[in-house]
């Protein structure tokens, strides 16, 4: 049976309120997981509830048609840029495509050699977050992303993420869904039929992006150059949230880091004193399905939270990055929720979280300090750059065995 293929799952008003957070490890019938096979089974579960209570489901992967051009010697000679046009050759010719821009380290492209990649969700076009007259500006960027080339460099720092051996890809969030409340003109509309859940499961912009770097990560195993199983996703805030949930739901990607996602990303619903359910649905109903705006004030009759979006990439390793200062995207209940997941990763046989998280800015990340599970933050409010984007590469170096 297809894993998300939804069963009948009762309406929120018939889901029992609970004082405490679903446990990741007690399915809704049966008997408590025990054994990693167990866990296959209760995993289908919360992906089956995240879905249909949060985030929607999506479509099945369709088919790919992919059509690519290399530039050597982009950003001052450091790197070989690949731009791939992702497009979908069972929709119809209006459809949107993807695409995905592609930074190999030159050294690495030169000698045909693969590197190890982060993947990042961006919102103000390709263009945006590398300032280089080699890339394209899309028809979606000009209508949606930054007027300037360059503008989001200094918060992707690209250069840096090459200088320490890594490729870098990104596609713009507009690409797939244009962050607007009435769906138009993304891709949604076109799997309209094809949705395996009941009205109001349809999937939100959310789980479109997560979507996308999907399709992302099948183009990107494709290609020369690319270490497939070295593919780590990230994205801040909005992009944090749609990056989980990227990696949580699909296990080819091997590393996972949300930045400052907050509410619908690392941090918990229940009790979150900050950004609640009923503000996130309400300034923004189109991220989710629709069903999540009926938890506003009923918080505690969500069947799953923050923390089993976050089990499910077990045992693969997941770094969240956070600012000290970032209060309304609760670093406090992002800790909790990697605490709470954090016994499925020891069920797997991984080394959890350490002792004392969260780690901060110079504090040194190894095998023994960082575990599966980390967060790291530093003293800044809600912002991307260098000294996250190291913190990632630090943790990813640990797990890629680069340290
Ligand atoms: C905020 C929203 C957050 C976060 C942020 C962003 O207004 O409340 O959940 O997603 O936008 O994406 O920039």
């Amino acid at each position: 049976m297809d894993e998300d293929a939804p069963r009948a799952l009762p309406a929120v008003s018939r889901l029992e309120p609970r004082d405490e957070l679903p446990d990741p490890l007690e399915p809704l019938d049966g008997d408590r997981v025990r054994t990693a096979e167990d866990w296959r089974e209760r995993r289908r579960e919360l992906r089956r509830l995240l879905r249909h209570y949060v985030y929607g489901y999506a479509p099945e992967a369709p088919d790919i048609e992919t059509e690519t051009e290399r530039t050597a010697g982009v950003l001052d000679g450091a790197a070989t840029l690949v731009e791939t046009e992702i497009g979908f050759p069972d929709l119809p010719a209006d459809a949107p495509s993807i695409t995905l821009a592609l930074y190999l380290p030159t050294e690495v492209a030169d000698a045909d050699e693969s590197a190890p990649v982060l993947l990042g969700l961006n919102w103000g076009g390709n263009h945006a977050a590398v300032a280089d007259e080699a890339v394209t500006i899309t028809d979606r960027a000009r209508e949606y992303g930054a007027d300037e080339r360059g503008v989001a460099s200094d918060y992707w720092c690209v250069d840096r993420v090459l200088s320490r051996g890594y490729g870098f890809a990104t596609y713009h969030l507009a690409d797939v869904d244009p962050d607007n409340p009435d769906r138009a003109d993304g891709i949604r509309p076109y799997f309209d039929d094809e949705l395996p859940g009941p009205p109001g499961t349809e999937w939100g912009s959310l789980a479109a992006w997560a979507w996308g770097l999907q399709r992302c990560v099948d183009a990107l195993r494709e290609r020369d150059g690319v270490r497939s199983d070295e593919i780590a996703v990230t994205g801040h805030s909005r992009c944090g949230k749609a990056a989980l949930l990227a990696g949580a739901t699909d296990e080819r990607i091997g590393l996972v880091a949300p930045h400052q996602s907050g509410t619908g990303g690392t941090a918990l619903s229940r009790d979150n004193g900050q950004e609640s359910v009923g503000d996130i649905t309400g300034t923004f109903p189109h991220w989710f399905a629709d069903t999540f705006s009926a938890f506003h004030g009923q918080v505690d009759r969500l069947p799953v939270d923050a923390h089993c979006l976050a089990a499910l990439v077990a045992p693969r390793p997941l770094i969240d990055t956070e600012g000290a200062r970032d209060y309304w995207a609760n670093p406090g209940r992002a800790l909790d929720a990697l605490r709470a997941a954090e016994p499925v990763w020891e069920l797997l046989g991984e080394d959890g979280a350490a002792d004392d998280l969260p780690l901060h800015e110079g504090d040194e990340m190894s095998e023994e300090t960082v575990g599966a599970v980390c967060q790291f933050r530093r003293e800044t409010e809600h912002t991307l750059d260098a000294g996250y984007v190291d913190a990632i590469l630090d943790f990813a170096d640990v797990h890629f065995d680069r340290a």
